[in-house]
């Protein structure tokens, strides 16, 4: 679908799809159920002499428009389930990927690079200065993301791409660019007073130019680093629930 703004990823096509058909959908209820609303405003509005009548609902009307919701709803889940499994549990093999660890907290984005041996939290790790983050083209991306304190969202809408950052908890998530470009990650969760500010700067680049800069990244893990930030005592007795 055009229109939107820029596809730059391999999944924007299938989400732009899907946004367009909730749109039409929802479009349709909108438009049937304000019609309606405003016919029945004028059709019994109030008129001198006349009496209001009690009614206690409609049996038949009532299971019609649950049903009716409900099958909608019900085949949006199974029209969207192939990009929901391609997204969100169809990583990529992470010998094929390029991993990086973000962490985020109030109000930056520390990105971490794994080095030559592809392993987070390892001597060779590359530290990025904050909100700096590039990726190359035509190349699938595997993230682990944190938050330190709040709840943060990594947003990046050329690549089609948002997660939320929970404190106690690490997400891992994909995308693959196919559009080279300067694009902004911009925290997506109203997380403090800077917010406004929380923003990151994506370079998408080809794979020669991104192995170049990586290779200048000299700098020194941060005290926010991904891999300094351990979860939340509470939060990790959450996530050992079934
Ligand atoms: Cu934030």
């Amino acid at each position: 679908m055009g229109g939107l703004i820029p596809q730059a990823s391999t999944f924007a096509a299938s989400i732009d799809s899907l946004f367009i058909v909730v749109l039409i959908v929802t479009g349709v209820a909108f438009v049937l159920v304000e019609g309606i609303l405003i016919y029945f405003l004028i059709r019994y509005r109030h008129r001198k002499g006349q009496k209001a009548s009690y009614v206690h609902g409609n049996r038949q009307l009532e299971i019609a428009w649950t049903v009716g919701t409900g099958i909608a709803f019900f085949s949006l889940a199974l029209y969207q389930y192939n990009t929901w499994t391609q997204i969100k549990i169809a990583l990529p093999d992470e010998s094929t990927a390029v991993l990086i660890g973000v962490s985020s907290n109030q109000f930056e984005w520390e990105p971490t690079y794994a080095g030559a041996d592809g392993v987070l939290c390892t001597p060779d790790d590359l530290h990025p200065p904050v909100n700096v983050l590039h990726f190359p083209v035509n190349r699938p991306m595997l993230v682990r993301l944190k938050s330190e304190d709040v709840i943060h969202s990594f947003f990046v809408p050329e690549l089609r791409v948002k997660q939320d950052a929970v404190p106690g908890r690490e997400f891992e998530f994909w995308f693959e660019p196919t559009l080279s470009g300067q694009y902004e990650i911009a925290c997506a969760e109203l997380c403090g007073l800077g917010h406004y500010r929380m923003r990151g700067r994506v370079t998408v680049e080809p794979q020669a130019d991104f192995e170049a800069w990586l290779g200048e990244q000299a700098g020194a893990a941060s005290a926010h680093d991904y891999c300094q930030v351990t979860p939340l005592a509470i939060a990790s007795e959450a996530q050992s629930l079934p």
